[in-house]
């Protein structure tokens, strides 16, 4: 998989490079280039920005610097041609939750484009364009209900989540086929390792009984409970307790 990432900021895609990512791209299996957007402007103040259509606080950026960027990386021409699938992915704070099906569904793409924008975010017509002209699948991304300064940091989240699912980067086929049998909506069960006491808490007795049909009974109570405990709108039926409480 091929991974383009445009931003102002190209330095903030250094931490992609490390862990996991790293040992990917050390086995060719992902190819990560981080691009700085100022490279396709063509005044002298490299200006990427400008005031927004309508009023309101804050700047815009420019079309023209992104779709200069975006043709380049997206249809490269001659020898750079690339067959097969390619999506474009623009973080957002107004996008589709991103979540591990959104992964998975990603993860099937041979070329990932993230564009990070900054400020108040990017000219609408960039991702319509590449939707509607270009016929590109175009995700427009959150990662969650609150508001970061740009999309950077949304990028390393969804790059860290589909790179892992990639054949030959996990250590993979064992903890994918675990994970495959994780049941949606679901949280993991407490997990423990040695020592078998730490501090005065004890690992639950039963994980050390080797009775596998007891261990896989008390690991889906756990998850049950921790569930409803912890995220009951994925349990259904309740509602969360207000942030801070304690249960009793
Ligand atoms: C990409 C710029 C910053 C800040 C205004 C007013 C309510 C905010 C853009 N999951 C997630 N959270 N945040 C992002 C994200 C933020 C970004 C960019 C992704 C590019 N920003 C920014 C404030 C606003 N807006 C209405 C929401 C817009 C992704």
């Amino acid at each position: 998989m091929l991974i383009d990432v445009v931003t102002i900021f190209p330095e903030y895609l250094a931490p992609a490079r490390l862990s996991l990512l790293g040992k990917a791209a050390d086995a060719g299996i992902v190819r990560l280039r981080v691009h700085d957007l100022r490279d396709w402007t063509s005044d002298r103040h490299r200006t990427v920005d400008d005031t927004p259509y309508g009023g309101g606080a804050g700047m815009v950026m420019r079309p023209e610097p992104w779709g200069r960027a975006l043709d380049d990386l997206l249809a490269p021409a001659g020898p750079e041609a690339r067959p097969g699938t390619a999506a474009l992915v623009i973080p957002t704070a107004s996008g589709e939750l991103f979540a591990q099906d959104t992964a998975a569904r990603l993860a099937q793409a041979d070329h990932l484009v993230f564009a990070c924008g900054r400020y108040e975010g990017i000219d609408a017509r960039v991702a319509a364009h590449y939707r509607d002209r270009v016929g590109l699948a175009v995700a427009e991304l959150s990662i969650g209900d609150y508001v970061l300064a740009g999309g950077e940091a949304a990028a390393l989240v969804i790059i860290e989540a589909i790179t892992r699912l990639l054949p030959g980067v996990l250590g993979n086929a064992e903890s994918l086929a675990e994970e495959s049998h994780v049941k949606p909506g679901l949280l993991e069960y407490p997990v423990y390792t040695k020592p078998p006491s730490w501090r005065g808490l004890d690992v639950p007795e039963v994980l050390t009984s080797g009775h596998h049909g007891r261990i896989a009974e008390w690991r889906r109570a756990q998850a049950a409970e921790r569930t409803r405990r912890m995220r009951p709108d994925l349990a259904g039926g309740g509602f969360a307790a207000p942030p801070g409480t304690v249960e009793g």
